[in-house]
C-alpha cells in the first residue's frame, strides 16, 4: 500500500481531521485527511483507491476497536468527521457529470438511524456511476420516501440501516413504497441486513457494498 494511503487510513482510524486539529494529541501538527487526500489526488492516486484502501480500511479498524471496547463513541465521532472531511475532496471525481445520468436513485438511512457514512459512500458511488442521487439524509420516515418516489416516477430506492433496532423499520418503508408505486425497485444495505432479510421484507435486492448497488442499478437500465 502506498505510504500516503496508509497515512489516510491512520488519520481516519485516529480521527485526525487536518493539520490545525488538536486531536489526537500525539498527531498534533501533522497533516490530516483534509491535506492528505488533496495531496494523494495531486500525486495521481485514483480516487477509488483512496476510498477503498484509505477511508474504508481506517473506518474498519476503528469499528473493530469499538466492538472490542477499546475505543468509545467520541473517538468514533472523530473518525467519522475525519472520514467525511476527506471525502469532500473525492466527491467531484464521483460526480463530475461527464457521464450522462441513467436515472434517479432516492437514498436514505431509515427512521431512527443516524449512521450515514456507509450511506454517503453509496450515494457518491452511485452518483459516480452516472445516476442522479436524491439523498434524503438520516432518520428518514416512510412518508418522506413515498412522497419523494411519487415526485420521481421510475426512480429506484436505496435504504440503509446500521442498527438491529432500525433495520426492522425497512419493512414498513418497503411496504408503503410498494403500495404507492408497486413497480419501484428497492435496494437495501447496511451491516445488519442480508439477502434473507431482504426477501422477508419484500425488498428487491440486497447489496453488501456500494459497488453492488451500482451494478444492480446499471443492470436495471441496461
Ligand atoms: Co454506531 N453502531 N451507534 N455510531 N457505529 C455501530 C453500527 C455498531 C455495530 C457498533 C458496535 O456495537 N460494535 C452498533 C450497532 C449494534 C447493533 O445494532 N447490532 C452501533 C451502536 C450501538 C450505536 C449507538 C446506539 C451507540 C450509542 O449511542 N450507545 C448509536 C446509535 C445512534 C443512532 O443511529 N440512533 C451509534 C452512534 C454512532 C456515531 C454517531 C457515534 C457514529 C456514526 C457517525 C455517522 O455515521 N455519521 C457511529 C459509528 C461510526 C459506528 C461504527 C463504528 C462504524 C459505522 C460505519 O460508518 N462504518 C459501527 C461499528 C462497525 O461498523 N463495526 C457502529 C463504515 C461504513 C463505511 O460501513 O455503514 O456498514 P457501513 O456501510 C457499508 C456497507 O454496510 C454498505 O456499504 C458501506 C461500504 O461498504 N452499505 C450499503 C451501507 N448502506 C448501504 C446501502 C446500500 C448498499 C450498501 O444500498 C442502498
Amino acid at each position: 500500500m502506498s505510504g500516503i494511503i496508509e497515512k489516510i487510513a491512520l488519520c481516519v482510524e485516529f480521527g485526525k481531521i487536518n493539520k490545525v486539529s488538536p486531536y489526537p494529541p500525539d498527531m498534533k501538527g501533522q497533516d490530516g485527511t483534509d491535506e492528505l487526500t488533496q495531496q494523494a489526488l495531486k500525486e495521481g492516486i485514483r480516487p477509488s483507491e483512496i476510498l477503498e484502501k484509505g477511508f474504508v480500511v481506517g473506518m474498519d479498524r476503528v469499528g473493530r476497536k469499538f466492538s472490542e471496547n477499546k475505543v468509545f463513541v467520541p473517538q468514533m465521532l472523530m473518525s467519522a468527521k475525519a472520514m467525511s472531511t476527506g471525502l469532500v475532496h473525492l466527491k467531484p471525481f464521483f460526480t463530475s457529470g461527464e457521464v450522462k445520468r441513467k436515472g434517479v436513485f432516492v437514498l436514505g438511512t431509515v427512521a431512527g438511524d443516524l449512521h450515514d457514512i456507509g450511506k454517503n459512500l453509496v450515494s457518491m458511488m452511485v452518483e459516480g456511476g452516472g445516476w442522479e442521487v436524491i439523498d434524503l439524509g438520516v432518520d428518514v420516515k416512510s412518508e418522506k420516501f413515498v412522497e419523494t418516489v411519487k415526485q420521481h416516477p421510475g426512480c429506484l430506492v436505496g435504504l440503509s440501516a446500521l442498527l438491529t433496532t432500525t433495520m426492522v423499520n425497512m419493512e414498513k418503508i418497503v411496504k408503503e413504497i410498494k403500495t404507492a408505486l408497486p413497480d419501484t425497485k428497492v435496494i437495501i444495505g447496511g451491516a445488519p441486513v442480508n439477502s434473507d432479510f431482504c426477501k422477508k421484507i419484500g425488498a428487491d435486492f440486497y447489496s453488501p457494498d456500494p459497488q453492488g448497488a451500482v451494478e444492480y442499478l446499471n443492470k436495471m437500465v441496461a
